[in-house]
Formats: structure tokens, C-alpha cells, sequence
């Protein structure tokens, strides 16, 4: 696929990059259209959020590591909005953290799976889950095609990673004893509100900096992992993203007009 030409100078060009890169993998069947929707809303909350990994994001970041590394049986779930915009990332966490990936869709089209199993084996993945008709056991507990898993993944897992969904699966999850780790730039939306560890983010910042945070604390002790995790309140992180946001907004409200020409 390649990039259309955006001047380095354009204001936002590293956000139509990124718009080119889901549109290109509509094509390819990565992306479903409906993806290129939740990127439009996670744009939004970005934009609000003032484009930036804050400082609770981090501690999100950190807590998510740890959880990882905590986990026996660990799943990162490939979605196609992920598989297009970080694919590399998920393969070094799998490998930093012992984690499995699979393949776990909302929109289960004819030859998405694939496609989106050929964008993990270009990043570098070995195993992939969820594929070739493996996703043969079936989680009660889920409304929608997410219900049908891999019974050597996300269905004997004990930590999940969901990030980029707003659905009934983390309420699912968490109800059947799993934990669950997300990223979310949307704070109220139900995966993020029901999940263990939510790092509201765009993922493509957070998933570099996940991956640096699992490498850097794999050598720590499981006592050590755990009182990060004794620490973290994910309530708190949750009120500390939604306050960035408003004081963002409050500050920009008293000015209403703040953005100035650039230099031509
Ligand atoms: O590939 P499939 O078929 O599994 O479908 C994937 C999508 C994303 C289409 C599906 O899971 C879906 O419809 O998701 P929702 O319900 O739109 O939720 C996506 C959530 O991710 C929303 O809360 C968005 O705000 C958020 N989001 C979107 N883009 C980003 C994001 N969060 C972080 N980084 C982003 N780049």
C-alpha cells in the first residue's frame, strides 16, 4: 500500500497518515468500514484530550505491563483497527510479555481473518489464534461474533487485552474472572469503564510506549509487579483522563478563538 504525499508541513499531517493507512486497509479487508467510524470518535476524544500520552495514561501504561507480565495465560486480541495501525507493536508485546495473539472480530466478513493474520506473519508473528477455523469455543457470557473464540486463547486466558472496542465483551470477560487491559481515548465508553487497567490513549502512542514499560519491568520480581499493581486505582485514572479533558476545554473556552495562522 502506499502513502499518498502529505507535506511535513501540513498542520495535521500526521493525523491524515493515519486516516490513509485504515482507508488503504479497507481494501485489503483489514479494516471493516465500520472501523473507520471508531476512529473518526477516537479522533474526537483525542482532539479534546490535546493529542498528548498524559501523566495517568502512563501510570495506566506501567499498571497494564504489569498485568501482562503478572498473567499465566496472557491474549492480546487483534482487531482489524489495531492490525492496521500498529501490528508491529502487538508482536513485540507478545514477545516481551509471553503473550498469545488472536485474531477476535466484531465484523466476521469472508477473508478478514486472513487479512488480517497476513499483516501479523508480515510484522514478525509466529502463532497466530482465531484463524483457520480455530475459534471453536464459544463464551456464553457475549452478545455479539466476538463470542466465538480459540479454546487455546481467550477462552482459557486469564488476562486479556482488548484494546479499541466499545462493546459487551470486557463486561463479559470480567464476569467470567478474567482481567482485562485496554486502550480507550473514549473514558465513558463501556470497555473502558469495565476493564481491570484502561490507558485512555491513542494506541498508536501507547503501544510503543507499553512495549518499552513490559520490556523494562520483565526483569522485575512477581512481588514487585504485584505492588504496582496494589497501587494502581483504575477509577482514578479513569476521573484524571475525563479532568484533562475538561480543564483542556475550560482553558480553551475562555479564549474561544486560540489557534494562530501559521507562517505561510
Ligand atoms: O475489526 P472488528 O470487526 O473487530 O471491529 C473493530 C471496531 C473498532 C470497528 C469495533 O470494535 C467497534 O465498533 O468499536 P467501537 O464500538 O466503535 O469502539 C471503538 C473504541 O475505540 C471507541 O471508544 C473509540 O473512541 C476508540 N478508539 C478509536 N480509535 C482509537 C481509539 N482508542 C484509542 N486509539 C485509537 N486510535
Amino acid at each position: 500500500m502506499e502513502d499518498i504525499h502529505v507535506s511535513k508541513r501540513h498542520p495535521r499531517a500526521e493525523s491524515i497518515r493515519i486516516r490513509e493507512r485504515l482507508t488503504g486497509h479497507i481494501e485489503t479487508k483489514v479494516l471493516a468500514l465500520a472501523g473507520l467510524i471508531a476512529h473518526g470518535r477516537g479522533e474526537a476524544f483525542d482532539y479534546i484530550l490535546g493529542e498528548e500520552t498524559t501523566p495517568s495514561a502512563k501510570t495506566a501504561i506501567t499498571a497494564a505491563a504489569a498485568t501482562l507480565l503478572l498473567a499465566e495465560h496472557p491474549v492480546l486480541s487483534v482487531n482489524g483497527n489495531v492490525a492496521a495501525l500498529c501490528a508491529e507493536e502487538f508482536v513485540e508485546l507478545s514477545e516481551a510479555t509471553g503473550a498469545k495473539l488472536e485474531v477476535n472480530l466484531f465484523h466476521r466478513l469472508p477473508g478478514r481473518e486472513e487479512a488480517i493474520e497476513a499483516v501479523l506473519r508480515e510484522a514478525g508473528a509466529g502463532e497466530v489464534l482465531g484463524v483457520d477455523g480455530s475459534a471453536t469455543a464459544r463464551i456464553k457470557e457475549i452478545f455479539s461474533d466476538r463470542r466465538t473464540v480459540d479454546p487455546r486463547g481467550i477462552f482459557v486466558a486469564d488476562v486479556v487485552f482488548v484494546p479499541l472496542e466499545d462493546g459487551d465483551r470486557t463486561e463479559g470477560l470480567v464476569r467470567m474472572g478474567k482481567k482485562v487491559v485496554t486502550v480507550d481515548l473514549n473514558p465513558m465508553s463501556r470497555t473502558a469503564q469495565f476493564a481491570d487497567v484502561t490507558i485512555v490513549d491513542n494506541v498508536v502512542r501507547a503501544m510503543p510506549l507499553l512495549v518499552s514499560e513490559a520490556e523494562r519491568l520483565k526483569a522485575s520480581s512477581g512481588e514487585e509487579l504485584k505492588r504496582i499493581l496494589d497501587a494502581y486505582d483504575n477509577a482514578r485514572v479513569l476521573s484524571e483522563s475525563m479532568e484533562t479533558m475538561l480543564k483542556r476545554l475550560g482553558k480553551l473556552s475562555e479564549r474561544g478563538v486560540y489557534l494562530e495562522p501559521s507562517e505561510g
